[in-house]
């Protein structure tokens, strides 16, 4: 069984609620599926506000997680992460990322996955290049990184098997049909929990 609900939002680490689960946070540029994932993971429609408008997530988002197996029962939360490269955004948005939000992602002792989404028609842009570098800089060890293809029902088989074949261990979800999810909700489980 599994209940999800909104737990908080924040502009920064000090507005983050107790670091005391395990956090999965979604990092990848803007509309390129990060809130629909989240949603799609959650098992509920509109929990994360999703939009076709770029720049919809402003806020650090925080997401409880409960589940209960075979009589235990597992907290952890998803934290829904502004996305970057709104050619719109405002400097001052640009260098939160930069500033306070690049804060959090180094020093958030509760993350344990980094989700890093990429548009899988797109999966060499300079700007997720960019990030993919960043992350590994300030990954821990008790951290991983988890690129996660998305949108993978706008790749027609043969695009799909040449998404595979330049990366063989690719992650591939579609939110809107449900392809790839409970794979990666029990990847994501396992990192969080070990072996459960
Ligand atoms: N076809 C298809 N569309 C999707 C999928 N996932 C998300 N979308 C669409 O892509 C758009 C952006 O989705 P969001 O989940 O809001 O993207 P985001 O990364 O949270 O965007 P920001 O909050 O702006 O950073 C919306 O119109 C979604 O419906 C998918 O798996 N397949
Ligand atoms: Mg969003």
């Amino acid at each position: 069984m599994l209940e999800a609900s909104f737990a908080a939002s924040a502009s920064n680490i000090g507005g983050a609620p107790d670091p005391n689960v395990s956090e999965t946070v979604f990092i990848g540029r803007s509309n390129v599926g990060k809130s629909s994932l989240l949603n799609a993971l959650m098992g509920r429609k509109n929990l994360a506000k999703t939009s076709s408008t770029p720049g919809k997530t402003r806020l650090i988002n925080f997401y409880s997680v409960n589940f209960s197996l075979e009589g235990a029962q597992f907290a952890m939360r998803l934290v829904d992460m502004p996305g970057y490269g709104y050619a719109k955004v405002s400097k001052a948005a640009k260098s939160d990322w930069e500033g306070e939000l690049g804060y959090f992602l180094q020093n958030r002792s509760s993350i344990k996955v980094f989700l890093r989404l990429i548009d899988a028609r797109h999966p060499e842009l300079p700007q997720d290049l960019e990030v993919k570098r960043y992350v590994s800089s300030i990954l821990k060890g008790d951290q991983k990184e988890l690129p996660v293809f998305t949108k993978i029902d706008k790749l027609n088989r043969k695009e799909k098997d040449a998404l595979l074949r330049s990366f063989p261990d690719a992650i591939m979800v579609s939110s809107a049909k449900g392809d790839g999810i409970e794979s990666l909700r029990e990847k994501i489980m396992e990192r969080c929990f070990g072996s459960y």
